[in-house]
C-alpha cells in the first residue's frame, strides 16, 4: 500500500497515529501566529486591483534574511476577492528584471485573459487584462506561469489566493470572517538551510521537482493560528512546487469538505483526511468546539519516496521506506482555539451547498487521449535533452497548438500519467472526474475541479464555455518542474 492510494484514505485514523514531529527551528518572528495576507476587495478599490511582482527580502526565520519574490510585499501576494458577475481590471506591473507572467489558476475567462505564457509581461511593464468574473463562488490561485520560469518564480514567492464571492454562497451562513473563522491556507513546502531559503537545483530538480525540508503556510514555518472556539473554514491551497500534502488532524478528528477547485460540492462530506496535490484547493469546515489545542499535519512526502523507489532514478535524498511512511507525520498548522475570538460557537454545518449542472456524458462529442511520461533513458537524467518530459510523446513547444476544440462542446479526455502521480491542471475549463482506472471515480474525485492527481487512466468530463483564439489555453503537469521542462501541451477553442 502507499500513501497515495486514495481508496485507502477514508479509513483515515490509521494513517495518522504518531504524534507530530518537532521542529528543528526557533519559532518565527510573529510569535508563531499565522500570517493573513492583506485583503483586497475588488469592490472597494472600484473594481481595479493593483499588483506589483517585485524582489525583496523575507525573514522565514528571526535574523535570517532571504532574497523572495512576492507581490506587492516580499514574499507571496494579497488575497484577492472579486464578486461574481463584476468586471474587474488587473493592473499588473513587472517590477523584477526578469520576464513574468500572472495566471489565475481556476479563473474561467478568454484564453488572453488567462495570464499564460502567452500574455508575458516584460521587465518594466504593466498588464491590464479586465476580468469577467461568471463563475460560482471558489477558492483560486494566481501565480507566475513565465514559461521555463515558472517553477523558480512560484518557489520565490510569486503566488498568492484569488476568491470568487457570490450570493448564492453568502446565504450558505458558511464562516465568513477573513483572517478570524474564514483562513487562508496556502501549503508550500521549502529548503532552508541554516534558516536561509535556499533555491534546490541539480539535475534531480526536473524528475523529482523542487522539494524542501520545512513546511511553510502563508509564508511562515509551521505558525499557530488563534482561531475562535467554533466552526473554522480553512481554504487549502497547496501552493508547493511538487509535494503532495495528505492532510489530517493530529487527534483524527472529523471535518467537512465543502470545497474543490471550481467552487462549493453540493452536498459536503465528512472526512478525518484529504490528499491535496500542487495547484489543488479544497475548502473545509472544522470545529474547535471543545477547545482543544490541535494541529493540521500531513503524512509524509509519498510522492518523493514512490521517486525513491524508481530504479535507476539516482538518490533523491530523503528516501523513506514506504511501509514506515505511514506511521510519520509532520505538523503544518497548529489552532489555538480561544473564547471571545468572534465566529460563531454553535453553528451548524450546512449539508447541502450548492446546486450544479453536470454536463450529460452522452453529449460528449470528442474523446481524446492524454499520456504524462518522463523518459529514463540517458542514466536517468530528465531535462537533459528537450523531450525527457512529455505529453503524447512531445515536448512543450509553443509555436504548436496541440488540440483544437469548439466552443461549448462537451469532451471526455482520458488522461494517464507514467512512473509517478501527475497533477494534471487545464486552463479555462472546470471539469468532473467520470471514471478512475476504468471504476467509479473516489469519493475524493467528486465536485466541478481544474486539477486532478492521474497514473492510473482517468477520464474526465470536460465542457468548453471560454474562448481561446487569441491565445491558446495550456493543459500540463501541476509539478512545476515537470511543466517547465514540457509536460505542457496547448489547445484553442474556438
Ligand atoms: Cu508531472
Amino acid at each position: 500500500m502507499t500513501l497515495l492510494d486514495r481508496r485507502t484514505l477514508l479509513a483515515g485514523g490509521g494513517l495518522l497515529l504518531a504524534a507530530a514531529c518537532t521542529r528543528k527551528f526557533a519559532s518565527p518572528e510573529r510569535a508563531g501566529t499565522l500570517p493573513i495576507p492583506r485583503l483586497i476587495d475588488a469592490r472597494q478599490q472600484g473594481q481595479l486591483i493593483s499588483l506589483q511582482a517585485q524582489k525583496g527580502e523575507t525573514a522565514f526565520f528571526p535574523g535570517r534574511r532571504s532574497t523572495t519574490l512576492g507581490y506587492n510585499g516580499s514574499y507571496l501576494g494579497p488575497t484577492l476577492r472579486v464578486h461574481r458577475g463584476d468586471d474587474v481590471t488587473m493592473a499588473v506591473r513587472n517590477s523584477l528584471s526578469a520576464d513574468t507572467t500572472v495566471h489565475w489558476h481556476g479563473l474561467l475567462v478568454p484564453g488572453e485573459l488567462d495570464g499564460s505564457p502567452h500574455q508575458l509581461i516584460a521587465s518594466g511593464a504593466t498588464w491590464r487584462p479586465t476580468l469577467p468574473i461568471r463563475q460560482p463562488a471558489a477558492t483560486l490561485f494566481y501565480h507566475s506561469h513565465a514559461h521555463g520560469l515558472t517553477g523558480e518564480q512560484v518557489y520565490s514567492g510569486l503566488a498568492g489566493m484569488l476568491v470568487v464571492t457570490d450570493e448564492e454562497e453568502q446565504g450558505l451562513g458558511l464562516p465568513s470572517d477573513y483572517g478570524v473563522d474564514d483562513l487562508p491556507v496556502l501549503i508550500q513546502d521549502r529548503q532552508f538551510e541554516d534558516g536561509r531559503l535556499v533555491m534546490p537545483t541539480g539535475m534531480m530538480i526536473a524528475s523529482q521537482g523542487r522539494r524542501g525540508n520545512t513546511i511553510l503556510v502563508n509564508g511562515a514555518p509551521t505558525p499557530r493560528a488563534d482561531v475562535p472556539n467554533g466552526l473554522v473554514r480553512l481554504r487549502l491551497v497547496n501552493g508547493s512546487n511538487a509535494r503532495i500534502y495528505e492532510l489530517s488532524f493530529s487527534d483524527d478528528r472529523t471535518f467537512h469538505w465543502i470545497g474543490t477547485e471550481g467552487g462549493l460540492l453540493a452536498r459536503s462530506v465528512e472526512l478525518q483526511a484529504i490528499t491535496l496535490a500542487p495547484g489543488q484547493r479544497a475548502e473545509i469546515l472544522v470545529s474547535f468546539a471543545d477547545g482543544q489545542p490541535v494541529s493540521l499535519v500531513t503524512g509524509q512526502d509519498a510522492n518523493a519516496s514512490m521517486m525513491g523507489m524508481m530504479g535507476g532514478m539516482g538518490m533523491m535524498g530523503g528516501h523513506h521506506d514506504d511501509e514506515d511512511d505511514a506511521s510519520t507525520t509532520e505538523t503544518v498548522l497548529a489552532f489555538s482555539p480561544r473564547p471571545g475570538l468572534g465566529g460563531r460557537a454553535a453553528a451548524p454545518v450546512p449539508t447541502l451547498l450548492a446546486a450544479r449542472t453536470v454536463p450529460d456524458p452522452d453529449a460528449a462529442v470528442t474523446r481524446r487521449r492524454f499520456v504524462l511520461n518522463m523518459s529514463t533513458e540517458g542514466e536517468g537524467m530528465m531535462g537533459s535533452d528537450g523531450d525527457a518530459l512529455t505529453i503524447n510523446d512531445r515536448s512543450f513547444d509553443i509555436g504548436r497548438i496541440d488540440e483544437e476544440v469548439r466552443l461549448g462542446d462537451v469532451e471526455i479526455w482520458k488522461v494517464s500519467g507514467r512512473k509517478m502521480p501527475h497533477p494534471f491542471h487545464i486552463h479555462g475549463v472546470h471539469f468532473d472526474v467520470l471514471r478512475r482506472d476504468g471504476d467509479d471515480p473516489d469519493v475524493l474525485d467528486q465536485g466541478p475541479r481544474d486539477t486532478i492527481v492521474v497514473k492510473e487512466a482517468v477520464e474526465l468530463l470536460v465542457r468548453f464555455d471560454q474562448p481561446a483564439t487569441k491565445a491558446p489555453f495550456m493543459y500540463h503537469c501541476h509539478i512545476l518542474e515537470h511543466e517547465d521542462e514540457g509536460m505542457m501541451g496547448q489547445f484553442t477553442v474556438a
